[in-house]
């Protein structure tokens, strides 16, 4: 966490927020209860997914009569949008969903999701409401690097930025020689990235002999990736920025399930007044954990229209915590990492995000990195290399001993034992947009 500084001070004290953002919890909850009933009598009599598990489950919609009873509902999962493919989970007919995102289907069919014209308008409020609290402004010029097309992130922050009342630059994902060159001509104020392609962008600069410090951007709004507040802290230094985090999911809604304050820069503000979170024991799903617990997140959607969603099971890994900025909006911890992006090395649990943390303590260390798993023929025991580059700066003499030290750290601190093999500037895959940091070479069981 920084401390605030008089520039992000100014920066809230004159914006206009949302009523929903200043309301009492109990004003909250009680309007996440009426919005939660008519969710859920609507997706049952709409969706005939949900009334089949809901009637499969013993439960009715005429069930939710307070918010803990949500709990007796059944969950949904990634697996139940695949089977719907394309249309079965839409609510609405087809003509009135105004739009269609679907996510990228590497690992089998796309997950599809619709909006109806409120449905849009509701996220592009959210968006708006995130950026806002993250330091963006009206009259501000955004640079929106998250990638257009069926992916959320460019078309979600963009409509965002301009409900917001911003001066949007819409660039994509990519091409980061031209991101660097309109950031330089255009100078906007704020940019829109996820943490690692921000990353690029900086490095890309230096090595062209840009200072990232040097530019017109103030402020960044990061996420749809798991990032950590070493991250944070090297992107505000190397860029001179302030930088927040902003969450969401496509199946959820896309950017701005929940977004960061900048005066207090301590986890994004889930909005409730749309969302009812919960955090379930991701090994037994029966159990509803309390505020505080780890576990995983799942999400029921309380005003959507064309695809509510019902105890959405998000596979991402974290806590609540009360609010904070917005007192009546619970926060998210951040996402440690996705229950199926885990890695089980010899019995212990590791996510890259532990990896990125302790890396970026050791000043000789880039955060660039990845993790390649292997197991050597004849053996039966898998093997965890990571291979991450030196600073610039360093010596060779300095690259053998921070390798020790990070191969120290991460047996301390994660119990797994590793390779860890230094690498040359700029020899490792940079990011475009999400970035993949586990290379899995083990041979397919
Ligand atoms: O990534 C939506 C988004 C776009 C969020 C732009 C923020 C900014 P999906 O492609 O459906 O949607 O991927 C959702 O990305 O379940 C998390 O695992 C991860 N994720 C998203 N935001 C964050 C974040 C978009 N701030 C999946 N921190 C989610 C960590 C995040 N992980």
């Amino acid at each position: 966490m920084t401390t605030p500084t008089a520039a992000s001070a100014l920066a809230t004290s004159d914006a206009v927020l949302d009523r929903e953002e200043t309301i009492s919890r109990d004003e909250l909850e009680a309007l996440q209860l009426s919005r939660l009933q008519h969710t859920v009598a609507y997706a049952y009599d709409r969706v005939p997914l949900y009334k089949r598990k809901f009637d499969e489950a013993g439960v009715h919609p005429t069930d939710l009569r307070e918010l803990s009873d949500l709990g007796k509902f059944p969950f949904t999962t990634k697996e139940d949008l695949r089977l719907e493919y394309p249309f079965g989970m839409f609510a609405v007919p087809q003509h009135e969903v105004a739009r269609i995102h679907a996510s990228s289907g590497t690992t089998g069919r796309a997950t599809v999701v619709g909006y109806t014209k409120k449905d849009l308008a509701d996220w592009a409020k959210l968006v708006a409401r995130s950026l806002r609290a993250s330091g963006v402004r009206p009259g501000m010029k955004v640079h929106n690097a998250y990638g257009y097309g069926l992916f959320t992130g460019g078309m979600g922050a963009h409509a965002g930025a301009e409900a917001l009342g911003c001066t949007v630059i819409p660039i994509s994902g990519g091409q980061t020689e031209r991101q660097i060159t309109l950031i330089q001509d255009f100078k906007p104020d704020a940019i829109l990235a996820t943490p690692t392609y921000l990353l690029t962008i900086a490095d890309a600069m230096m090595k062209q002999g840009i200072d990232p410090a040097s530019t017109s951007l103030k402020f960044a709004v990061l996420g749809a990736e798991p990032w950590t507040e070493e991250m944070r802290h090297e992107l505000e230094v190397m860029m001179n920025i302030k930088a927040c985090d902003i969450y969401g999911l496509s199946e959820v809604m896309g950017p701005g399930v929940a977004g960061e304050a900048v005066e207090t820069q301590d986890g994004s503000h889930i909005w409730e007044d749309h969302f009812r979170p919960e955090i379930i024991d991701a090994f037994d799903p029966s159990v509803v954990l309390g505020d505080g617990e780890p576990g995983e997140l799942v999400f029921t959607s309380l005003t959507k229209e064309a695809l509510p969603i019902i105890r959405y099971r998000t596979k991402d890994l974290t806590r609540l915590l009360p609010g904070t900025a917005r007192p009546a909006h619970r926060r998210m911890g951040r996402i440690t990492g996705r229950s199926d992006d885990m890695i089980i090395l010899r019995g212990v649990n590791l996510f890259p995000s532990q990896i990125e943390e302790i890396a970026l303590r050791i000043p000789e260390l880039s955060p660039h990195f990845q993790l390649e798993l292997t197991r050597p023929e004849g053996q039966r025991m898998d093997q965890l290399t990571v291979k991450i580059e030196r600073r610039e700066s360093v010596t060779v003499e300095g690259v053998a001993s921070a390798a020790k030290v990070l191969q120290q750290q991460i047996k301390i601190h994660v119990g797994s034992s590793c390779t860890v093999n230094v690498v040359e500037p700029g020899s490792l895959e940079r990011s475009n947009g999400k970035l993949r940091r586990i290379y899995d070479m083990r041979p397919k069981a």
